[in-house]
């Protein structure tokens, strides 16, 4: 029997494999959004949930934001799909020169993708690639961190350090490293803002540089701020260190900017927060506000000019999406830059940071409080874990959190905080309030 396409299927939470989540947990007891405005989800039992962390670091305007979703609608209508390559359509063209406009200065190309881990496979091929274009092939090391997230495809995986993420997949991409992370509980605990202490950590680089030689290695990627794997700021120093270390061998420095990019730290990106240019940033995420999946790399001059060379009817990079700069993205994408900027969503992320700071430092002395951290409009709090069962205590904070009309991000045993950039004073107290109950409340 030929089955329809439009032949109703009874609903039923099996087929979906669903992405890093607890399948079977949540099959049993399903926690399902079927709205969303300004700061609120709604769920299907009728909820509102506040929204602590800007759905996965990406509503940074926040839900349902008028001009984007108008900015959507206008372009299905008017274009919806040209193709990316050989072909172009002007919206893709603004938007990387906008991009362009917010980068720190020198960043003055733009290469689009449909999600942070793109991003990621883009910006470590070129690099890869760069050497090669300009005669220095025996580059092609990559250098990624302990502790990193950089998504979930090869490349990524690989320099990334995050075990579970890795473990299971074979032998990874060869000829990468990893220096170490900057997580220091003992000296930095409860810091606010940047730490103190670890700027040394940054020589772990030369330990490296020795090992492999300068003239093997090709980049090195970091998030200025690690996002995914619990919130660690850089130390003091450490960017710059990072920076000048990378100078002086000649290798590029990569920084993944997916979270921490759009007005995250009060900042267009990390690199202006922390004063630190690299060579590449990678994007997604906020880039859209979430809205329509969407990711760019931003390289130096330098970089895109090494490729530039050859016959001018010869394609000079073998790389590209179906969907790079697709037509409805870049029009979200060019609406996400108009509310950005209209309702000055990064300053008011700055202005706001100070009041979150102390709103989240207020937990501290709260049951298996280890530690809290801060920058921007991010929070985290690390909580010992239960002997034998790591990540069981913060799963159990965000059930209850979710219960009480929070939603809230767990990774291990450390809870992360990242509201869109449009929350309000009571808003944050909400927030708070509603995890200290969670937290006096848990075994
Ligand atoms: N790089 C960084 C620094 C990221 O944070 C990616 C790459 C991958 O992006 P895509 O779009 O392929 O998912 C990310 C993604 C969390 C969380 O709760 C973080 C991410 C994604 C989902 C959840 O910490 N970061």
């Amino acid at each position: 029997m030929v089955r329809s396409a439009a032949a109703s299927v009874p609903n039923n939470l099996e087929s979906f494999w669903m992405p890093f989540t607890a399948n079977r947990q949540f099959k049993k007891n399903p926690r399902m959004f079927v709205g969303a405005e300004g700061m609120y989800y709604t769920t299907a039992d009728g909820r509102k949930v506040l929204d602590g962390t800007a759905g996965l670091w990406c509503v940074n305007a926040g839900h349902k934001s008028p001009r984007i979703v108008e900015a959507i609608q206008r372009q299905v209508e008017e274009l919806d799909y040209a193709p990316a390559f050989q072909m172009g359509h002007p919206k893709a063209f603004e938007l990387a020169a906008r991009l362009v406009n917010l980068a720190p200065e020198g960043l003055n190309h733009v290469m689009f993708t449909n999600s942070g881990s793109e991003s990621v496979e883009t910006a470590l091929k070129v690099a890869i690639a760069y050497h090669r274009a300009r005669g220095e092939g025996s580059r092609f090391r990559l250098i990624g961190r302990e502790r990193g997230y950089h998504g979930v495809n090869f490349g990524g995986i690989s320099v990334g350090g995050i075990v579970p993420n890795r473990k299971m997949f074979g032998t990874l991409l060869t000829g990468v490293d990893h220096i170490r992370h900057t997580h220091d509980l003992a000296r930095n605990a409860f810091t606010r803002g940047q730490p103190e202490h670890g700027v040394e950590f940054a020589d772990d680089l030369e330990r490296l540089v020795q090992l492999h030689d300068a003239s093997t290695i090709a980049a090195v990627i970091v998030e200025p701020m690690a996002g995914s794997t619990g919130v660690l700021m850089p130390p003091k120093g450490y960017l710059e260190r990072l920076r000048q270390i990378t100078e002086k061998h000649g290798i590029l420095l990569i920084f993944d900017e997916v979270i921490t990019g759009f007005g995250r730290l009060g900042a267009s990106f990390g690199a202006e927060y922390y004063g630190v240019t690299p060579d590449i940033i990678n994007t997604a995420k906020g880039l859209t506000n979430g809205i329509i999946p969407m990711g760019a790399v931003l390289v130096k001059s330098e970089i895109h000019d090494a490729f530039m060379t050859g016959p001018e009817h010869l394609i000079e990079f073998f790389h590209g999406y179906t969907y790079s700069g697709n037509p409805i993205a870049c029009a979200a994408g060019l609406a996400t830059f108009d509310t950005y900027r209209d309702e000055g969503l990064f300053e008011r992320a700055a202005e706001l940071s100070t009041y979150w700071e102390d709103a989240l430092h207020s937990l501290k002395g709260l049951p298996h409080v280890i530690d809290i951290r801060n920058t921007g409009l991010v929070g985290a709090i690390e909580l010992e874990s239960i002997p034998g069962e790591p990540t069981k205590r913060a799963f159990a904070a965000f059930i209850d959190a979710y219960e009480k009309g929070c939603l809230i991000r767990t990774t291990g045993d450390i809870i992360a905080l990242s509201p869109p950039l449009i929350i309000k004073k009571s808003e944050i107290d909400q927030l708070f309030e509603t995890l200290k109950t969670v937290l006096k409340n848990l075994n």
